[in-house]
């Protein structure tokens, strides 16, 4: 397709949108086929089915194409062509594999049969799906339940995770980890503990009725990229919208709407950001407490005239813990701050004042505050900052993380949890009449320690990369051979399904654009986005391969070959038609559910609701709590010569471990991956060159040797002492121990390594046409400047 073609496109229906580049280079003409656009014109639409990408909201009053340039390429992905068949496996050892990278595994496209590993040939061999659940049900029959782990990637429809969350439970067990262990667990804990409620408070209207935005450390234009919509009208309607980020991220800077021909024409961008601090990374607890202290020193001066800047009466009635916090804010110093920080106090009193003027400001983060040692008291640093001013349960207010897989918060919401207390034990019990385990499950850090300590002995993962999302991969994927079970579901061919234990299955599934026929015909599936409202999803592609089962019948039929008969678990007829699951969901959770197959086309979703939004605080205290933080650096480690916080990023190519191409278009760094991102006067403070090539080794201080080889430093805009590398090649650099204190989370985001020179270079990515030495992107996200 030539360029001229590309544009035209544009002002055209089906090209009414952006970033057409980004896509055509991966997927060429594949994309642009009437099949492939009637697919993605059913995507996030009622009667449609739900993206498989992250898990933003679904507006009522849609666009006609409600999809970004990331949602298109999740969607495309699984409707490509490439089969990855039994002939596959035959022509390639799984040891051959192991050698090749991310993206040439998902590259060899969608699994097709049932396979089992044959250890004596280094092989999968096709098998039949009764076969395969009778061994795993087998197997774990002979297993002690506390030793097997079922984790889950965020990406199952509530009722697949609804019968999986049972079926451990069944089974015995409340191992039941899954992909918000590493991501959004932190704000559960957090937000739990201080605001009685464990997801955010906004929903979808709030964003058109506040007057300010606070964004700490969440990449709306690759992560999120439809939120830029909503970001936009905002900004156009005066709404300030102030950034802390280490990076300067495009989409937080710039947006060119890819759905208005004119500014695609025009080229005319909407400023998002007023303001952008390139904070230190870890360093958001100094930041708010610096706009705390700011509040309380207007508050100071408003008291002189008769007037407050503090919302006393929602003080008064709805909070808790508020004087020892103040006194807290009020003791600690500005150089303090400043230090952690990297920002000046007039950076951070500029901001504050814009909260201060606001009368409606919304908190917005990501893994910038949740992948920390003390994420815990970044989070409850920023609902301390929201209660001052009565900034949650109240429209056009809240606090607002944005998750991460489409359905990632759902699963939790109905029972994939590894804590007992967030599960409705009793009901189940009476519902299905059986005795659920009592005790804490693993959590995906406890799993990994598990599997490194030869504890655990089964392995189910439904969906998602295991092995290449965690911490400490190398060890890892050592200790992985030794167990004896390993299961994974999947719908691609990843890392996870090369490294074995001594019995092997890799069961492959329906992919949510595909038709789900089941014996009461076409089947709905539902999920939850990051507002907490639920949406009905109908598949309508024809399924990959004709072997492709579901996740719900898989889940079953492992199921019914593990567990004793009870005529309470009517397996078949769950899977016959997921209409029953979703009865047995609104019996279990009956409060948020129910009428729930009446409600699950409702457009936008129907609301789950939040106690905190009606002001309810279901805390120890009654309260919305004030939590005074001991340290002012989230990163857990002490600042040493030599030694860097390094930030592991995704790029705009990327959806976690799955690659799609090796384009950071809106980072400008192009061609490769293995690269070190550095500052430039840090970069000559260390004595290295662009191009140089390193060696990151670890600076845990615990004894162990992790390293990771062959990275080409790049001058990139950073705050100094730290560094960039993306995720997941830089996950062997961190120690499973170092998350955060309270919800176990990960600690991706200030990971302590030291740099080992080599005489090697390579070269960069190409430089700005001005010369400049640090990399900026080619132009405003969904701006194609061809
Ligand atoms: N296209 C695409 N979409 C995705 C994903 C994907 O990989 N690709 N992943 C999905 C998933 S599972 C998730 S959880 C979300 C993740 O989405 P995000 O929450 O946006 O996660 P990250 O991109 O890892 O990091 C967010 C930002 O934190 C900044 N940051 C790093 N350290 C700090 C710090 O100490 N302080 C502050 N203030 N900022 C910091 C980084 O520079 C980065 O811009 O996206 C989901 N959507
Ligand atoms: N260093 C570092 N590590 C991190 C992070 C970080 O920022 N830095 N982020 C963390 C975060 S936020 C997360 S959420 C985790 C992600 O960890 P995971 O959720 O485990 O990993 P994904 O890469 O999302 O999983 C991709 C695989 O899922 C399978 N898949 C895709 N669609 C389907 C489907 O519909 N059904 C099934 N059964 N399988 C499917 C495909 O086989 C694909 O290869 O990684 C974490 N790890
Ligand atoms: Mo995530």
């Amino acid at each position: 397709m030539s360029d001229r073609d590309q544009t035209v496109h544009y002002d055209s229906p089906a090209g009414g949108w952006g970033s057409l580049r980004g896509i055509a280079r991966i997927f060429g003409e594949e994309w642009n086929t009437p099949a492939v656009m009637e697919t993605l014109a059913r995507q996030n639409k009622p009667g449609g089915f739900m993206c498989v990408s992250c898990s933003w909201g679904k507006p009522a009053d849609h666009h006609a194409f409600e999809f970004c340039e990331n949602g298109a390429k999740a969607t495309l992905w699984d409707l490509t062509t490439r089969r990855c068949t039994p002939e596959f496996f035959a022509e390639h050892s799984v040891t051959e594999l192991r050698g090749w990278s991310d993206f040439e595994l998902e590259q060899t496209g969608r699994l097709t049969h049932p396979l089992r590993y044959d250890r004596a040939t280094d092989r999968y061999l096709p098998c039949g799906w009764e076969e395969a659940f009778a061994e795993i049900g087998r197997e774990l029959r002979a297993i002690d339940p506390k030793a097997a782990v079922f984790y889950a990637s965020g990406r199952a429809s509530l009722e697949t995770s609804y019968l999986y969350a049972l079926f451990a439970r069944l089974y015995g067990t409340n191992n039941l980890p899954d992909s918000s262990n590493m991501c959004h667990e932190t704000t559960s804990v957090a937000l739990k503990k201080v605001i009685g409620a464990s997801v955010g408070t906004v929903v979808f209207d709030d964003f058109s009725k506040c007057d300010a935005m606070f964004f700490f450390g969440q990449n709306t234009g690759s992560n999120s990229p439809r939120f830029l919509h909503p970001l936009q009208e905002a900004a156009k309607r005066g709404v300030k919208i102030v950034t802390f980020n280490p990076v300067r991220e495009k989409g937080l800077e710039f947006f060119i709407n890819p759905q208005s021909p004119v500014e695609m024409l025009t080229g005319k961008a909407t400023q998002i950001s007023a303001q952008y601090y390139q904070v230190r990374p870890g360093g958001d607890i100094a930041v708010l407490m610096g706009m705390c202290k700011h509040v309380f020193a207007r508050d100071d001066e408003a008291r002189k005239r008769d007037r407050r800047v503090l919302d006393v009466d929602f003080l008064k009635q709805h909070t808790a813990g508020l004087e020892e916090f103040e006194s807290k804010v009020r003791s600690t110093t500005w150089e303090s701050i400043e230090a952690e920080s990297g920002l000046s106090r007039a950076d951070i009193e500029a901001a504050a004042q814009v909260y201060v003027e606001a009368e409606r400001v919304i908190g917005i983060y990501g893994m910038g505050l949740t992948q920390h040692v003390h994420g815990f008291e970044n989070i409850t640093m920023f609902v301390n900052l929201l209660l001052l001013r009565g900034n949650i349960g109240r429209e056009g207010t809240g606090i607002s993380p944005v998750r991460g897989h489409s359905n990632v918060q759902g699963q939790r919401t109905v029972g994939i949890s590894e804590k007992p207390e967030l599960v409705p034990l009793d009901r189940l019990a009476t519902q299905f009449g059986f005795e659920p385990p009592r005790e804490e499950g693993m959590n995906t850090v406890a799993a990994c320690q598990g599997i490194l300590a030869d504890e655990v002995r089964a392995f189910f993962g439904l969906g998602g990369n295991f092995v290449r999302a965690i911490p400490e991969r190398d060890r890892m994927e050592e200790a992985w051979t030794r167990m004896r079970l390993t299961v994974q579901v999947a719908t691609k061919l990843n890392r996870s399904h090369l490294v074995n234990g001594e019995v092997a299955f890799l069961l492959p599934c329906l992919s949510r654009t595909e038709k789900d026929v089941q014996a009461g015909g076409a089947q709905v599936v539902t999920m939850e986005d990051t507002f907490s409202c639920i949406h009905g999803s109908i598949g309508h592609r024809v399924p990959a391969s004709e072997h492709l089962l579901s996740e719900a019948a898989i889940v079953a039929g492992v199921a019914k070959a593990t567990l004793p008969p009870n005529p309470r678990l009517s397996w078949d007829a769950w899977v016959g038609d997921y209409a029953r699951i979703r009865a047995e969901i609104a019996e279990t959770y009956s409060e948020e559910f129910h009428d729930f197959e009446a409600r699950k086309f409702t457009p936008g979703g129907f609301y789950r609701g939040n106690s905190a939004r009606e002001r309810i605080w279901k805390t120890e205290t009654g309260k919305a709590t004030f939590t005074s933080p001991k340290m002012m650096s989230a990163t857990g480690f002490d600042d040493a010569p030599g030694r860097y916080r390094l930030i592991t990023m995704r790029s705009n190519d990327q959806f976690n471990t799955t690659i799609y191409g090796y384009s950071d278009r809106l980072r400008g760094i192009e061609g490769t991956r293995d690269v070190l991102l550095i500052n430039p006067q840090e970069m000559r403070r260390a004595g290295l060159e662009p191009g140089q090539v390193v060696s990151l080794l670890s600076d845990a201080g615990d004894g162990v040797e992790r390293a990771v080889h062959g990275l080409v430093v790049t001058p990139f805009s950073l705050p100094d002492n730290c560094l960039g590398g993306y995720y997941p090649e830089m996950n062997p650099l961190m120690p499973v121990t170092h998350h955060d204190e309270h919800s176990k989370t990960p600690a991706a985001k200030s990971v302590p390594v030291k740099i080992r020179p080599t005489a090697e270079f390579r070269p960069v990515a190409p430089l700005e046409p001005d010369g400049h030495d640090t990399r900026t992107a080619d132009g405003p996200v969904g701006l194609d400047r061809a």
